[in-house]
């Protein structure tokens, strides 16, 4: 059964004022592409047509090639040259006017993209206010956002194409890049550079909410992860700590790893391990018992643990709300 992030990526429907200042260059592309297919193809069987008469009727005569012939190679280069040169100026006039958003972006998000999940860092003016999350963004509909990426191990690139263009992310540099979206809707992103082994199950979701929405799950966000009350939990705790804690952070505990995903509000997203995986009990046993066999090569390992102490660890993560 498909899980995690599958609905399409919707690129021949924009949603974002990026996407639809692209989308004129993009159905341009493809029909120029259909015609040049569809020319050619008429051009060769013509050809073919037109030669293999001879080699049937012996007695046809087919005039000996002349210079005349050349002007077909004059005139090909010479009009793919200027459909080129035309198509070029299009792009670049179209990339230029996405490099600025339509109001001073209110929000920034720090995007880390890392083999093979994406980390979001949400900036804010008072410190105590940013916070991480990774694999699922919340927007204000109807805003710009911008986004500053970064990578700390190899090359990606952030793409959600209801939105807009992709921008690629590159280690020891931060590019800058914003999206809009128009109107409420959970849109797809996926990494777009080969980037190694789970290249392909790197997808995120972007969810664009009304600004009340986006509000008031930016304050749960930013909210510490509850203390455990049951002894049983504070097991949990302690067990995550020592197991997890190297590469997760739970903010509120001392699990401050920065190697995986922020786990804090865990829960409070629809997916796990970069849209792979529906976010339930089951899939979230299956993961943290044997995340090898669900995402291979993942860096994060099998951990062997104790019946008791396994269970503990998924109780207290499935407290991360
Ligand atoms: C060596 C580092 C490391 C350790 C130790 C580790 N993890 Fe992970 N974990 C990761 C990485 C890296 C990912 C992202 C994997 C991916 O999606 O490719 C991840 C992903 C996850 C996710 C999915 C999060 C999401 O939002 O997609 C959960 C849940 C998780 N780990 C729980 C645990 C638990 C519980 C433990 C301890 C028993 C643990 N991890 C130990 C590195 C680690
Ligand atoms: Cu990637």
């Amino acid at each position: 059964m498909k899980e995690g992030v599958t609905f399409p990526l919707g690129l021949f429907e924009p949603a974002g004022s990026g996407a639809r200042a692209i989308s004129p260059l993009l159905w341009g592309l493809v029909w120029l592409s259909i015609l040049v297919v569809v020319f050619i193809g008429v051009a060769v069987l013509a050809g073919i047509v037109v030669r293999g008469r001879g080699k049937r009727e012996p007695n046809l005569v087919i005039p000996p090639r002349s210079g005349r012939g050349l002007w077909w190679i004059y005139g090909g280069v010479g009009i793919s040259t200027i459909i080129l040169i035309a198509f070029t100026g299009w792009t670049v006039t179209t990339m230029a006017g996405l490099t600025k958003p339509s109001a001073v972006p209110s929000l920034t998000v720090g995007v880390s993209a890392r083999q093979w999940w994406w980390g979001f860092h949400y900036e804010a003016a008072d410190p105590t206010k940013a916070f991480d999350t990774a694999n699922e963004l919340h927007i204000p509909v109807g805003e710009p956002v911008r986004f500053n990426l970064s990578s700390p191990d190899v090359i990606h690139s952030f793409w959600v194409p209801a939105l807009g263009g992709k921008m690629d992310v590159i280690p020891g540099r931060t590019n800058q890049m914003w999206l809009e979206a128009d109107k409420a809707g959970v849109y797809r992103g996926q990494c777009s550079e080969y980037c190694g082994r789970e290249h392909a199950e790197m997808a995120f979701s972007i969810i664009a909410e009304p600004k009340v929405q986006f509000e008031a799950w930016r304050a749960a966000q930013q909210a510490s992860a509850p203390i455990p009350a049951t002894a049983e939990l504070q097991d949990g705790l302690a067990h995550f700590v020592d197991r997890c804690g190297k590469c997760h952070s739970v903010r509120g505990t001392k699990a401050n790893g920065a190697k995986g995903p922020d786990l804090t509000h865990l829960k409070s997203r629809a997916t796990i391990a970069a849209g792979v995986l529906d976010n339930n009990l089951g899939n979230l046993s299956g993961w943290i018992a044997h995340p090898q066999g669900l995402k291979p090569g993942a860096l994060m390992p099998d951990i062997a643990m104790s019946g008791p102490e396994f269970q503990s660890v998924l109780s207290y993560v499935e407290t991360l709300k």
